[in-house]
């Protein structure tokens, strides 16, 4: 692997952006009438406004060249030709592959994965229709009304977003809720209203072996047979989505009442698989297509779309150039959508566990900045919040302002209203305001002299923050299926350009195997003699509150 930051591609980029880097998006636009239109990007009715970002046409020119360096074209081809991509768990990265709508095959070790894709699938609409139209019932007869999904990250944070996201399409006769934290406290607010008898668990886990969910998933199961009065509830009450049969069975769930996926989805990109199940429960199986659809879309796209016109190639370049040669270290998600309320939740893990990473595939410590700090919340409440550093701060924010031309739930003028928000927000950041229209705002309101003077640095906004506006007709189950694998494959882009294996998340590791010490010193059952003393201090400290 050549090293990045030696190619000819990323120095002419440095030097680029020595020249650059100080250049006012006020000065950008002044120069360029068209640059509005110039770097509007489009597929159908999504557009990707990039006019806000702080670069040029020769910035994009030479980011290109930095992708087509790195190789990004074959290695997107060797993702969807279903090749181990994933070397440090020697596995196949195919997400794709489960919503793929073309009727073509594809495969992972010479074999067309798409059958098993589709059979699962079928099982799926079968089983959401039997629950959605009163086929299949509780132990005690009962039609089900509330649906738990207990998992954690990946099995927990993509359908927890798309359902809350998907809400018009649901139904108050179905309700779906989500457990994700061992916490106690979790699993009992969401059980505190539920009728058992009425009651569906889904126990959503790849391997079946997360301490969290198990340990949920057990006191869910108690609490179904206690309320019940019988073991054989869960039979009606429980089912689980996994790639680990045995593990189900062992937990006391019939393999008919489990829905399969394979070791090619990640977690944090598989609530294309079953793990959307709570959502096709939610809003009905042909919307979950529609989901599908709409990323197939974009799967589309991204697999056959010149560079220089490719949403996720052209996104993930911006983040590159506003990472790398602008310095931001982080990126905020800012949904103009109440619906997209959990997005930033659900991009934090799919691109920090992605990559947030400090060595190479090849084993090498990189000596460049990788993934950013994402956060976010939806408009039009952080600007009542964090916006004030966006605006005055000493930090560069890169930010995505993401926003529906219409509502589908359309309430009087509110849509507009938040519409006007989006885009002057993203006005203000780009242009701010210069001291000249500080002072003239200021003497309108009378002020003059000392007081004039006190106040004017207080009132500056430097601008220059950049930003991406992304709009689309209406948040549909299709257009969120697009936006989704847009930041899909945004990540693969940036991944494979800092020459990363996106597709592991060995950074979760130590924290499991030092809390797998620490229990059992909790419970009595061991000194820990072996742990470092601020941790046994601590666990002294806390065993005395509990005695
Ligand atoms: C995602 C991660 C991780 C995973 C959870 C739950 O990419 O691997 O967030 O989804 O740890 O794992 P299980 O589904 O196996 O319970």
């Amino acid at each position: 692997m050549t090293d990045l930051t030696r190619m000819a591609a990323w120095e002419a980029l440095e030097l680029h952006a020595g020249k650059h880097r100080d250049r006012h998006l006020r000065e950008l636009f002044t120069a360029d009438a068209r640059r509005a239109q110039r770097f509007a990007f489009r597929l159908d009715d999504l557009l990707v406004d990039l006019s806000k970002q702080r670069l040029s046409s020769e910035t994009l020119a030479l980011l290109l060249e930095l992708a087509r360096a790195t190789d990004l074209e074959a290695w997107r081809d060797a993702m969807f030709r279903g090749e181990r991509i994933n070397t440090t768990e020697d596995r196949a990265v195919l997400h794709v592959a489960l919503r793929n709508r073309s009727g073509r095959p594809m495969q992972v070790d010479g074999q067309d994965v798409m059958p098993d894709v589709l059979a699962v699938l079928e099982r799926l609409e079968r089983f959401t229709g039997d629950v959605r139209e009163g086929r299949w019932l509780g132990h005690t007869g009962a039609r089900i009304t509330n649906v738990v999904n207990i998992g954690i990250g990946g099995s927990d944070l993509g359908p927890a977003m798309v359902t809350e996201a998907l809400w018009p399409y649901g139904t108050a006769d179905l309700r779906v809720h989500f457990v994700s934290n061992v916490d106690d406290s979790h699993l009992q607010q969401v059980c505190r209203d539920l009728d058992p008898a009425e009651t569906l668990f889904i126990v959503a886990s790849k391997t079946f072996t997360t301490d969290e969910t198990m340990t949920n998933a057990r006191s869910a199961r108690s609490w179904l047979v206690e309320r019940l009065g019988d073991e054989a509830a869960v039979a009606r009450h429980m089912v689980a989505v996994s790639t680990n049969e045995e593990a189900v069975r062992a937990f006391g769930i019939d393999p008919d009442a489990m829905f399969g996926f394979w070791d090619w989805v990640g977690g944090r990109y598989s609530l294309w698989s079953a793990i959307g199940l709570p959502i096709m429960l939610a809003v009905g199986y042909p919307r979950f297509v529609e989901l599908l659809d709409g990323a197939h879309a974009m799967d589309e796209h991204f697999r056959t779309a010149p560079l220089a016109e490719n949403l996720p190639v052209l996104l993930g370049l911006v983040g590159i150039w506003n990472r790398n040669f602008l310095g931001a270290g982080t990126h905020a998600i800012l949904p103009y959508d109440q619906r997209l309320a959990r997005l930033a939740a659900y991009l934090q893990q799919a691109d920090m566990e992605s990559n947030g990473k400090s060595v190479r595939r090849d084993g090498h410590r990189v000596d460049y900045a990788t993934g950013p700090i994402l956060f976010g919340e939806p408009g039009t409440n952080s600007q009542h919040s964090f916006f004030q550093l966006l605006h005055q701060g000493t930090e560069l924010v890169p930010a995505d302002f993401i926003v529906a031309a219409r509502s589908t739930t359309a309430l009087g003028d509110h849509h507009l209203r938040l519409l006007a928000n989006c885009l002057a927000q993203t006005e203000a950041l780009a242009f701010g305001k210069t001291p000249e229209e500080a002072r003239h705002e200021l003497e309108a309101q009378g002020l003059t002299g000392e007081a004039l003077e006190a106040m004017l640095p207080h009132k500056l906004f430097a601008g220059n923050q950049p930003t991406t506006t992304i709009v689309y007709d209406e948040l549909t189950p299709y257009a969120l299926g697009r936006l989704l694998a847009l930041y899909e494959h945004v990540i693969f882009v940036q991944g494979q350009i800092w020459g990363l294996n996106s597709y592991d998340q060995w950074g979760v590791e130590l924290g499991k195997q030092l809390a797998k010490r620490i229990l059992p010193v909790l419970q009595g059952e061991a000194d820990g003699q072996d742990l470092p003393p601020p941790t046994r201090a601590l666990i002294e400290e806390v065993l005395q509150r509990r005695r």
